[in-house]
């Protein structure tokens, strides 16, 4: 070991690590999805946000994979962490997302969205409006209501807290049997736009719910295990997929606020969350891939100056500091990084995003290397994580050179 971290480019040559986003496998990166076709046949255009948080977006974005529907990604800034683009307001006035051109005609509401593309280029296995799906998606709703009356408003009683839960409880258990009377992991027969439907949001149950209710909707309830394990198999999920960390602070400032239930579950699951360790976190059940450090070093190298230009921390001695944790990354060995930069790291490590900056598990060591280096330097942590917005999020201070 020498005394000091690797340089830049003794860093550089640790990784090879490379992502084909128009014609590789789903990915939160790319500006145009080909499927081997070419550009000329793309019909599409989707505008989504841009931290990948929308869960309306990711409905339409997964069917997009899916479906292998050649199109264009157009990123759109939230009223939480920015300023809507004006261009976007011109197109559609109220700013909301999803929107989506198909021909060129413009179409908002992801619904509507969904049935146009079922009309242009046929079903996910079944259509939004087939008979099987009614009452998927009305299921969907209804699970969607009772999960935000239990998160989303503080209760005034234990009694209350409690209602709420059973009330949320008893609606799973209708999932759970719609999930039983299939032979396989999902909703119906095969993967189809039932299971697109309820993606989004029980993502963010299980994410939500673990963390401020101390409820492990993925680890209590089997079916909907099965069904966890059933979509990871899918490439084009994985690559919209989210983490625990990801969601429980992001999501806050879009539902109008998350209740803890002062629970010591709760407050167990909310240390491990912000605080580590991230593997065997139950947001991911598939395998670690052999990448996910070279990913997570190649996504912070092709980010340095904004990353360290946005940090609290000077500089320089953060600069030094990361080149710590990098290395740490990729070689296990400890270097103490520069005096007062470990609130600096911990800024870094809560405000690493999934899928948007990098796949779950290179998220995860990045957060571990960067919270082993931190705790070289002391334990402060960084500012805490705004909850009724995410300007620290803002993408123009990030995309400035
Ligand atoms: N019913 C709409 C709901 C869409 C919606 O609520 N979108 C939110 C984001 S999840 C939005 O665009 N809000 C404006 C903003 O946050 O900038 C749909 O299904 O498309």
């Amino acid at each position: 070991m020498t005394a000091a971290p690797l340089s830049w480019p003794e860093l550089e040559a640790l990784t090879d690590y490379q992502r084909e986003t128009v014609n590789g496998p789903t990915n939160a990166q790319a500006r145009l999805r080909l499927f081997g076709q070419p550009e000329a046949a793309v019909r599409v255009t989707l505008y989504r946000d841009n931290h990948a948080w929308c869960p309306y977006c990711q409905k339409v974005w997964l069917w997009l994979e899916e479906k292998q529907i050649p199109y264009r990604i157009q990123k759109v800034t939230m009223f939480c962490y920015g300023q809507k683009e004006r261009w976007y307001k011109r197109k559609v006035p109220s700013g909301m997302l999803p929107a989506l051109e198909l021909d060129g005609r413009l179409i908002t509401e992801s619904d509507d969205i969904l049935m146009a593309l079922e009309q242009a280029f046929g079903p996910l296995g079944y259509a939004m409006q087939d008979s099987p799906v009614m009452p998927l998606r009305q299921l969907e709703r209804l699970l969607f209501r009772a999960w935000c009356s239990w998160l989303c408003y503080p209760a005034r009683s234990l009694r209350e807290e409690q209602y709420n839960r059973d009330q949320f409880v008893a609606v799973v258990a209708k999932v759970e049997a719609a999930l039983a009377s299939t032979p396989g992991p999902y909703f119906l027969e095969d993967f189809s736009i039932a299971d697109v439907v309820f993606i989004p949001y029980v993502e963010r149950m299980n994410a939500s719910l673990f963390y401020y209710k101390g409820y492990s909707l993925r680890e209590e309830n089997p079916r909907l295990s099965d069904w966890f394990d059933g979509i990871e198999t899918r490439s084009t999920y994985r690559g919209t997929q989210s983490d625990f960390h990801t969601h429980a602070h992001d999501l806050p400032p879009q539902m109008g606020g998350c209740y803890d239930n002062g629970t010591p579950e709760a407050a167990r699951n909310q240390q491990r969350v912000d605080q580590g360790p991230w593997l065997g976190l139950p947001d991911v059940g598939y395998p670690e891939p052999e990448s996910s450090r070279a990913e997570a070093l190649q996504r912070v190298l092709k980010h340095r100056a904004n990353i360290v230009r946005v940090n609290p921390a000077e500089d320089r001695q953060f600069d030094e500091a990361l080149r710590c944790a990098l290395t740490h990354l990729m070689t296990d060995a400890a270097y103490t990084p520069p005096a007062g930069t470990d609130e600096g790291l911990r800024y870094l490590r809560d405000r690493i995003n999934v899928p948007r900056d990098m796949s779950i598990y290179a998220a995860k060591r990045l957060r571990a290397a960067l919270e082993a280096t931190a705790a070289l330097a002391g334990d402060r942590q960084g500012p805490p994580i705004p909850i009724r917005h995410r300007r620290d999020q803002d993408p123009t201070n990030f995309a400035m050179a």
